[in-house]
């Protein structure tokens, strides 16, 4: 690239999903790409994928983990966002053809019932935002080689979103104990993980506070209908053709991905 800017990075990011082709660290020729370069660069991405017909429909958090954050030699939450044509069906399988090298992880996922503007959202304020609790999936895929990135590069690359899956059953955050609530991960019937709420920042509402105040910075806001995913509870794991991914909440319910083989 001969001189990076927003509309390139933008440019070459798409070009790199659409065709399923995975690249170096843009930082590595394009050092000034700092965190707020890199917001708005993700989303003048999104305002591209709006243009072609993509609806907003949420927004993520990812690297919630201090274990995540340390694997990826990176040290921050951040949020990415989310619209229609990444949401997957429940029962839908990982629509590898169209993916790079996915990996899917378990999410506590909010539907909200308000609009939820920082600054200053506390986790109490923000889960007094939700309407519902679901089980959820994400599948993540990265447009850098290896999911080898500094932070300025996973940012702009909409934190590595891909699909993501949230199910049907809508549990009321009344009464839960969400850092509490545990899951088990398991890959075609073997178990391979398990965590509780606690893995993300603590407790998913502190996720959730944390995109409100975050996205007011940028005056924006979690609006009434979105869905927001929390963050990873467990480790991201490979979605290799052939498998079937399942998560038991212990109040959330199950939900489970298949992989299909090709
Ligand atoms: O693992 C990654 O690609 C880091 C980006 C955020 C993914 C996530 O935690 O949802
Ligand atoms: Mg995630």
């Amino acid at each position: 690239m001969a001189e990076w800017t927003i509309d390139t990075a933008v440019d070459e990011l798409l070009r790199r999903e659409r065709e399923r082709q995975d690249g170096g660290r843009i930082t590595d020729q394009w050092p000034a790409l700092d965190l707020g370069t890199a917001y708005r660069v993700q989303d003048a991405l999104l305002a591209r994928k709006v243009d072609a017909g993509e609806r907003v429909v949420g927004v993520k958090l990812g690297l919630t983990s201090r274990a995540k954050q340390r694997r990826m030699g990176v040290d921050s939450p951040l949020t990415g966002w989310l619209t229609d044509a990444m949401v997957l069906p429940e029962g839908a399988p990982v629509p590898l053809a169209e993916t790079i090298h996915p990996r899917v992880e378990p999410e506590i996922a909010f539907t909200m019932g308000e609009r939820l503007a920082g600054p200053d959202v506390t986790p109490e304020r923000a889960l007094a935002a939700v309407a519902s609790v679901h089980a959820g999936f994400e599948v993540i895929d990265s447009r850098y080689r290896d999911f080898s990135f500094a932070l300025g590069d996973v940012v702009a690359d909409n934190a590595s979103s891909c699909r993501f899956v949230v199910s049907s059953t809508a549990v009321p955050p009344h009464g839960l104990d969400l850092a509490a609530e545990g899951c088990r991960l398991g890959i075609d019937g073997d178990p391979v993980d398990q965590a509780t709420g606690t893995a993300v920042l603590g407790h998913p509402a502190a996720a959730l506070a944390l995109a409100a105040n975050d996205l007011a910075r940028r005056g924006l806001a979690i609006e009434a209908g979105w869905t927001v995913l929390t963050g990873g509870l467990t480790d991201a794991v490979l979605a290799e053709p052939g498998r079937t991914i399942t998560v038991d909440f212990d109040t959330l319910g199950s939900l489970s991905l298949t992989t299909a083989v090709g």
